[in-house]
């Protein structure tokens, strides 16, 4: 028996390599939370263990894969962001899909139980993610995606907040509360909270309104300087030397990975930290 009458089989295998110097986001996503936050009795609208217990397994990947630059999270999804100059796993995207999501599942499942010291997990409800890659061929589009996945969380959350506090507070059944928050608008939303409960919706968590967002922190926050150019970024680190690589990676684990809740949209917070879109270093 030889091997050469076997392995015509390998070349059934589809190229999936992302194209070249392009952000690359990774978003995962809980599988059924539904289900599995009524399980453990996730407090509602926001588990504030839940969503430090997302955090928590996100830094650790942050921290195994310093080729990511910056990652976002919001309920039971986050998305992790490669830099265009990227050459991990040659870009392939199964393999840097199927890393992110074994990876953070791994860090979840481990760090459940000083979360959730009193709900151990069980079988059917064990936490698992799917997870998908998508490129963006420019700065503009990664900050346009980064921003809709923001605007997603705070309409989420203006809802939920304003939802769960009619049926918590207001005594409404949950079909009553659906009913007369159709057709709504921000603005309903945030006067329903006030005139009705007394809540002054700016004054609800950070971590609720905003998501997570984390990010490599490598010096003092510089004040407000000269934005870099839109499409600055490194060449692609094919073209940079091993040595140059190798230091790259050194300072990026050496790094602390900041965990901040804080705006994205605007220009601000990508001004303030230059690095993360210009992948120096
Ligand atoms: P999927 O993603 O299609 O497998 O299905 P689900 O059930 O994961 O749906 P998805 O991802 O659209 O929505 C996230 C669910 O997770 C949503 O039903 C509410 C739940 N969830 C996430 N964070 C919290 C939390 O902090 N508290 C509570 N009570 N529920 C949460
Ligand atoms: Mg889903
Ligand atoms: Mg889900
Ligand atoms: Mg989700
Ligand atoms: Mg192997």
């Amino acid at each position: 028996l030889t091997m050469q009458r076997f392995e015509y089989v390998k070349d059934f295998e589809q190229p999936d390599v992302l194209l070249p110097n392009t952000w690359i986001v990774v978003r995962i996503d809980g599988r059924g939370f539904h289900k599995l936050s009524d399980h453990y009795a996730f407090v509602k609208p926001n588990d504030r263990r839940a969503l430090d217990l997302m955090n928590a397994a996100a830094v650790e990947v942050m921290k195994e894969l310093p080729d990511l630059c910056i990652a976002y999270g919001v309920s039971d999804e986050y998305s992790f962001v490669f830099h265009p100059s990227c050459q991990l796993f040659e870009r392939r995207s199964a393999k840097l899909v199927t890393t992110i999501v074994s990876t953070f599942t791994a860090h979840y499942i481990y760090l459940w139980s000083t979360y959730f010291p009193s709900k151990p997990l069980q079988p059917p409800y064990l936490p698992s993610f799917d997870g998908r890659a998508v490129i963006y061929p420019s700065t503009r589009l990664l900050r346009d995606y980064m921003s809709w996945r923001q605007v997603d969380c705070h309409i989420n959350n203006l809802y939920n907040t304003t939802f769960w506090t009619m049926v918590q507070q207001g005594g409404l059944s949950n079909t009553d509360a659906e009913q007369e928050l159709k057709g709504t608008v921000s603005a309903d939303k945030n006067e329903i909270l006030f005139k009705r409960f007394g809540i002054n919706y700016n004054n609800e968590e950070e971590i609720y309104k905003k998501g997570s967002v984390l990010y490599r922190q490598y010096e003092l926050e510089e004040p407000k300087q000269k934005p870099a150019a839109q499409d600055e970024v490194s060449p692609p680190e094919a073209k940079q030397s091993r040595s140059q690589q190798d230091k790259l990676k050194k300072l990026r684990r050496k790094a602390q990975v900041i965990v901040d809740h804080i705006d994205i949209i605007k220009d601000d917070f990508w001004e303030r930290r230059p690095w993360i879109i210009s992948g120096k270093p």
